[in-house]
């Protein structure tokens, strides 16, 4: 039998951390990736197989505030947040000492075996602080995927009916029911087919796009929307419309303001549950604590994750009482869901975005991004649209004078801010959109110099050819 030793260097040089107490600085002292994160690479490839992704490969030793250091002592400037996630930054001290406490006590029991208070009391905090005054009920699980899987299972077994409708660009997860609830083939889809069945998808309001211009946008989509729905599936035959408020992995979209008023007021009228999807969107992120709240949209069920535990795997399902309660007892579950590390850490993310006014904090964001975006927009014409609330801001890449879009300089544009030390990711149906999610707690002269470096990149790829 061969040794179940690991080759692994653990966390490097001594009792130091990584956290806000790391040097908030972009230091290069190597190539991107360096000497050290290529070996490790070479060590990914022969161990994992190459569905699994990297956008950047440098392998990370600390981060924290709003820089991440790599194994070969490069610190980078970090507008990407683990895609959205540690909002109140990574190795934050509040959820750093919540869970090494709780990971001393007990790390486990299984919440169905036998229950304790940080689960009961994440619910109750998201039962509290998420849109609506009425009567909620929360359950936890791992993943958002898993969080967006059970809010339609609540939904249709409180219905009584099984259409999902969901819409363009929309991006829910990766297991088979939120894959099939995924709008986008390459890469979440292909040849990994069939699909579940009873999903149906409609237009989304995505302004830049809208055949008839931006102004017609919420309008006419959301009469395409509930036109196709009562003419295909029937109204009353529909369990959940699912949405993301912005959407994430579809490039940002924000929903021509009205287009989600209307829908949910359809919704409303015909017995359907209104679904959220706040996976990405949630936990101060854009400037509300919920980016529902912007159009005063009260969902019936809101799914969460990723920003709601600092980095633990944690995700929620909330939703009315009624539709809640109506599943019946042991219908809901899972080992690891609401996980005692990850509680904690959620009360201590909670705790972090209250004390630290992260809400203000990300609206101050929006207002440094979108106008060095808009600029930049102004000078180069390959910037087709610039977007988002708070700190979850995108710029569209298309060819200039056109709609088409261009992901090979979207790409350009990555390379030299990785190359530059700062982390950056794409998003989008194209993948032609430059997405910025900065931790919340990022210093100001970091947010500054990403966007400065943003700025160079471009004026070096996009260079004359477009001005
Ligand atoms: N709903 C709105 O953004 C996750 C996906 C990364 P999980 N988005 C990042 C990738 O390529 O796998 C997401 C989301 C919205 C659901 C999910 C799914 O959340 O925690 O990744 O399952």
């Amino acid at each position: 039998m061969s040794t179940v030793a690991v080759s692994s260097s653990g966390p490097v040089g001594g009792p130091a951390h990584g956290g806000p107490e790391l040097p908030q600085e972009r230091r290069l002292v190597t190539e991107i990736p360096g000497p050290r994160s290529r070996e490790l690479l070479a060590r990914k490839q022969a161990a994992v197989p190459q569905g699994v992704g990297t956008a950047l490969p440098v392998f990370v030793t600390r981060a924290g505030g709003g820089v991440v250091v790599d194994a070969d002592g490069n610190s980078l400037i970090d507008f990407g947040s683990g895609i959205a996630v540690t909002s109140v930054g990574n190795a934050a001290p509040r959820v750093v000492e919540r869970v090494r406490r709780q990971v001393g006590e007990f790390t486990h029991t299984c919440f169905m075996v036998t229950p304790y208070e940080s689960y009961v009391a994440v619910c109750e905090a998201l039962n509290r602080i998420t849109p609506g005054d009425h009567e909620k009920r929360t359950f936890l699980v791992n993943s958002g995927a898993e969080a967006v899987e059970n809010a339609v299972k609540v939904a249709r077994h409180a219905t009584g009916r099984q259409a999902v409708v969901v819409f363009d660009h929309a991006y829910h997860g990766r297991t088979l029911l939120t894959m099939t609830l995924t709008a986008k083939n390459l890469p979440y889809k292909h040849r990994f087919g069939p699909f579940a069945p009873e999903v149906y998808r409609m237009p989304m309001a995505y302004p830049f796009r809208w055949p008839t211009g931006p102004e017609n946008c919420a309008q006419e989509a959301a009469a395409q929307a509930i036109d196709m729905i009562v003419k295909q599936i029937g109204a009353e035959n529909v369990a959940a419309v699912l949405f993301e408020p912005i959407q994430g992995e579809g490039g940002f979209v924000v929903p021509a303001r009205g287009f989600l008023p209307r829908i949910a007021e359809f919704c409303r009228k015909n017995g359907i549950v209104l679904i959220a999807d706040e996976v990405q969107t949630g936990f101060a992120r854009t400037g509300h604590l919920f980016a529902c709240e912007d159009e005063g949209i009260v969902p019936d069920i809101v799914t969460t994750a990723k920003g709601i535990a600092g980095g633990l795997p944690l995700a929620a399902v909330t939703g009315r009482a009624e539709l809640m309660d109506r599943v019946h007892v042991g219908g809901l579950g899972g080992t690891y869901g609401g996980n005692p590390l990850a509680c904690e850490a959620a009360l201590a993310v909670l705790e972090t975005i209250e004390s630290e006014g992260l809400v203000e904090r990300a609206r101050q964001i929006g207002e440094t991004m979108l106008p060095r975006l808009r600029a930049l927009a102004e000078r180069h014409p390959v910037v087709g649209d610039v977007r988002g609330r708070g700190a979850m801001t995108a710029i569209e890449l298309v060819r200039p004078g056109t709609k088409d879009p261009d992901p090979a300089t979207t790409a350009e544009v990555v390379k030299r801010c990785h190359a530059e030390g700062l982390l950056v990711l794409t998003a989008g149906t194209y993948g032609n959109v430059l997405r910025f999610l900065p931790p919340l707690v990022m210093p100001g002269h970091l947010l500054d110099e990403g966007l400065s470096i943003i700025e160079a990149a471009f004026d070096r790829v996009a260079g004359d050819a477009d001005i």
